[in-house]
């Protein structure tokens, strides 16, 4: 008996369809977001990030171009199962000239599409406030100066343009996120009054209309960034209220709240007032600092969120870490399967008994059986999942990564 049959009767006898849980994760797709592989930098000539994110690490060999970047990535999905999307920044366009980015077209953004037709990916897109002159003081949407809003709203509905012509090119709506850096670093006289303008901006980049079938527009809150301590004008509240006022996605991402906040807990809330919810999956250490996703109890608690709402098709789970101080395609490769591990797990659970016992007040029952769940051989699954997807179980990725790594190196010194 080969180590999965073994793990096909050991789930069998609780009642779980090892194929099945296999079959809803390879339909379950994860937004890669592009910006791990090169420290969240982009193409414009910018040094590192900025707004109030920082990557921390100077492992060498990042990718500093188009080409590279697209290498990389191949390089990382070929140790991924699965088909996934792909998660873009506005930073990330492809021009020969300097475009600002108010004026940046879907024209600017052809290679990436060529790169996800090719790869039978779907795109997601997100506009950059940040990282740029014109965000130096960490306010965009909510500036004081109606020039800068003037920009930054342009800036967004040129992005919502370019996500929509994502979504017609790959026939799969492309999520549209913002995200903005504003707050201030001490206590400020006035909360309301950046707070109006951001509401204000909002409105305008979502008054133009566009195809809701190419499109979907999210929003991100955060709580603090470095150099923004004391206020930031777009909370998890104003744009929760936003959301679902304007009937667009709020993104949840479980490196902007409060650090014993329980981020899983918020998604039922949220799917019981909104068709969908967004997340950006990151780990959080101390504070919003990216670290790879790891498979621990915060990221299998999301998980199990996402699978016993019975809300796979709700939940639109992107990915949102940027470690400079390991290998960056590696880093890719770990926290991606990470979120499929997680999923997996959660997919392996039996829910529906577990309910049950809560339901009728059999604590013990409950509590014996979820650490119970904790030892069963979900990686015996996982390695067959691998391999049916034709790619590297265990760790078998890692060598491969590390020799495509030995040719890039001199070529990148
Ligand atoms: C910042 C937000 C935002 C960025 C990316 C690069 O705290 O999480 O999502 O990380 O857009
Ligand atoms: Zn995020």
């Amino acid at each position: 008996m080969t180590r999965y049959e073994s793990a096909k009767e050991i789930y069998a006898s609780i009642g779980i369809d090892t194929e099945a849980a296999m079959e809803a994760l390879a339909n379950l797709n994860i937004s890669i977001h592009c910006w791990q592989g090169d420290d969240v930098t982009g193409f414009e000539g910018a040094g590192g990030a900025s707004g109030g994110i920082a990557s921390t690490g100077n492992y060498p060999g990042k990718a500093r171009t188009p080409k590279e970047l697209m290498a990389d990535l191949d390089e990382a999905l070929r140790h991924i199962p699965g088909t996934h999307r792909l998660n873009l920044h506005a930073s990330y366009a492809i021009t020969d000239e300097k475009v600002d980015r108010d004026r940046l077209e879907p024209r600017h953004f052809e290679a990436w599409v060529q790169y996800a037709k090719e790869r039978g990916m779907g795109l997601d897109f997100n506009p950059t406030l940040f990282s740029y002159p014109m965000a130096a003081d960490n306010l965009t949407l909510s500036h004081p100066d109606e020039k800068v809003r003037r920009f930054w709203i342009d800036h967004c509905i040129a992005c919502r343009k370019i996500a929509e012509y994502f979504g017609r090119e790959l026939g799969t709506p492309s999520l549209c996120n913002i995200w903005i850096p504003d707050g201030y670093k001490d206590v400020p006289a006035d909360r309301m009054g950046p707070r109006r303008r951001l509401k204000e901006s909002l409105d305008e980049i979502y008054s133009v209309e566009l195809d809701s079938n190419c499109v979907i527009d999210a929003v991100e809150s955060k709580v603090f960034g470095i150099g923004v301590e004391a206020f930031t004008v777009g909370s998890h509240e104003f744009y929760m209220n936003y959301a679902a006022k304007n009937g667009i996605l709020c993104l949840l991402d479980n490196g902007h709240f409060h650090p014993t906040e329980n981020v899983a807990d918020k998604i039922p809330s949220m799917l019981l007032f909104a068709d969908k919810v967004a997340l950006h999956v990151t780990r959080p250490m101390r504070w919003d600092s990216d670290h790879v996703v790891s498979y621990n109890d915060d990221l299998k608690e999301i998980a199990a969120e996402i699978v016993r709402c019975d809300a796979i098709d709700r939940v639109v789970i992107g990915l949102d870490f940027f470690d400079a101080s390991i290998n960056r395609v590696a880093a890719w490769v770990i926290g991606v399967r990470n979120m499929q591990k997680a999923l997996l797990t959660a997919l392996l659970t039996p829910w529906e008994k577990l309910r049950a016992m809560q339901d009728e007040g059999n604590f013990t029952g409950l509590l014996a059986w979820e650490e119970e769940m904790k030892l069963c051989p979900v990686g015996d699954v996982w390695n067959e999942f691998c391999q049916r997807h034709q790619v590297a179980r265990g760790m078998d990725w890692l060598k491969d990564v590390r020799s495509y790594e030995e040719k890039i190196l001199p070529e990148r010194a």
